[in-house]
């Protein structure tokens, strides 16, 4: 007995895969087994990158000394575009600096909070043997340095975030980040290594309400998350900030959960994950559609690019996706490959407005909007931009149409006949028959009351003004008194 186990794992370190593939036979001793003795050589400083970036492997034989210097920085940034929220970082990013270390390093860490914080902040590392993971050792008053060491005795990739009282409220303001710990022998090469981290936020406000948003305690008690997003920021990975990578390539995600409520199922639409190192742990899965990813946790996986295009990175709880901002562009360039693949480019359907490089002229709308010196202009540009995804996809990014299922938006006579109806049925939706340029329609178009009252009035601007059709200006008051009223003729789900 003990003789055929002796032989099974002498077959498994023959191997030729880098990886550890002990994972499906054996084990790797876990800490008990991490201890690679003291640290050898001199200090090493380890980089810290910014999403979506992942530092170099240690490329180290033996254990060191490594000293990481961390910051916690607070501070204003876009969370969606006209929208800003003050966050709480590791590093000045959400998520906060990637660190990589070996396992058997001793990790000599560093938490300075910044003089013009306003809170005080620590440090809880999932990779950390200790109670607390570093937390107690590291509180730390605004213009405060801390220090503590710690040994990595376990490889595997683990989330970090702040533990300071409310605990929930430092992580929901975008305190987590992850930390490599590499197995002693590394990990396999691959052409591209992203950083990638989804997590919930609350605002006051509702969903791409403009301006300046402030934390809602009560909605992160309930759960009920206004924003779920990749890389803290709504289009942080998307447009001509997508995630570059060429057909060929093998690309290796690390994907954490910051949370800090909602697990994640996470999936790449167009691609099946080759290996998932599921929790982050040493052993893997083969072939994987979507992986779950729970809070305050995460994986690593590893697809290779057979065709190019765009391959959109969700949570398969997917009005977090298309409602709430969880969705980032992994762009894959290269030569078609028909074989594998005949279809067309992912398109509006999938993408929604974020097939827009940017939201730009919605953001300069909103700002113009709130100094009331808000031009037509803007409103049309900022409608133009809504209008892709959020209306194309049913009446085509022309207003043309689809005849017989929808009505062309393009000089449309039942718009010119009443123009006002264009914010009400954006509002209230369509329901019965109707005819639009000589030909019947007799569906259902549901009622886009997720939309604010500006980009209702922007869009409906747009539209007026667009295509041939009567022109005509439509403001944010007047969507907001729409609103309220419920014409005879509004759509059901009301
Ligand atoms: C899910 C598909 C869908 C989406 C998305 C959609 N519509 Fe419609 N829309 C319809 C359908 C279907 C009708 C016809 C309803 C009927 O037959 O009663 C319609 C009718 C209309 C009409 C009146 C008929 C016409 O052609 O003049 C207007 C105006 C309109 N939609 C504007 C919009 C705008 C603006 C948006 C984006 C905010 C939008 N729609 C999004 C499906 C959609
Ligand atoms: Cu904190």
């Amino acid at each position: 007995m003990a003789a055929t186990l002796l032989l099974l794992l002498g077959a498994c370190e023959k191997k030729s895969d880098d990886r550890p593939v002990a994972a499906t036979s054996s084990d790797t001793g876990g800490s008990a087994k991490g201890d690679l003795g003291p640290p050898q050589g001199p200090d090493v400083n380890a980089v810290l990158t910014s999403p979506p970036m992942v530092p170099p492997p240690t490329g180290r034989k033996a254990p060191a000394r490594v000293i990481v210097q961390l910051d916690v920085i607070e501070k204003e940034m876009p969370i969606s575009e006209g929208v800003t929220y003050t966050f709480w970082t590791f590093g000045g990013t959400v998520p906060g600096s990637f660190i990589r270390v070996r396992q058997g390093d001793t990790v000599v860490f560093h938490l300075r909070n910044m003089p013009d914080s306003k809170m005080p902040h620590n440090i809880d590392l999932h990779g950390v043997t200790g109670p607390g993971g570093g937390a107690a050792s590291s509180f730390t008053a605004p213009g405060h340095v801390s220090r503590f060491s710690f040994k990595a005795l376990n490889a595997g990739l683990y989330v970090y975030h702040c533990a300071t009282a409310p605990v929930g409220m430092h992580v929901a303001n975008g305190m987590y980040g992850l930390i490599l710990v590499e197995p002693p022998e590394g990990l396999s090469k691959v052409d591209r290594e992203y950083y990638v981290m989804q997590g919930d936020f609350y605002t006051v406000g509702k969903f791409r309400e403009k301006g300046h948003q402030p934390f809602n305690m009560e909605a992160a008690i309930d759960e009920n998350p206004t924003y779920v997003l990749f890389n803290g920021a709504e289009g942080a990975l998307t447009g001509d900030k997508a995630l570059p990578a060429k057909v060929g390539e093998t690309v290796r995600l690390y994907v954490g959960n910051g949370g800090p409520n909602l697990v994640s199922s996470f999936h790449v639409i167009g691609e099946i994950f080759d290996k998932v190192w599921f929790e982050g742990g040493t052993k893997y899965n083969e072939n994987v559609q979507t992986t779950l990813i729970p809070a305050g946790g995460a994986a690593m996986m590893e697809f290779r690019l057979e065709v190019p295009g765009s391959y959109v990175l969700v949570d398969h709880s997917i009005f977090r996706a298309f409602n709430k901002g969880a969705l980032a562009i992994l762009k894959a360039d290269g030569p078609e490959n028909r074989a594998i693949y005949s279809g067309k480019e992912v398109d509006a359907m999938y993408l929604g407005d974020r097939a827009q490089p940017s939201l730009q002229a919605v953001a300069a709308a909103a700002a113009s909007a709130s100094t009331g010196e808000l031009s037509i202009e803007q409103q049309i540009a900022a409608g133009k931009e809504l209008f892709a995804g959020t209306c194309s996809t049913c009446h085509q990014p022309e207003g043309q149409g689809l005849e017989g299922v929808f009505p062309p938006l393009a000089k449309s006579d039942f718009i010119a006949a009443n123009p006002k109806r264009v914010p009400e049925i954006i509002l209230h939706g369509l329901v019965g028959a109707v005819k639009v340029n000589g030909k019947d329609y007799n569906s259902n178009m549901p009622p886009m009351s997720q939309l604010t009252d500006d980009e209702v009035a922007n869009i409906a601007t747009f539209v007026l003004n667009s295509w041939g059709n009567p022109g005509g200006h439509v403001t944010s008051a007047d969507a907001a008194a729409i609103r309220k009223a419920q014409p005879e003729t509004a759509s059901a789900g009301h």
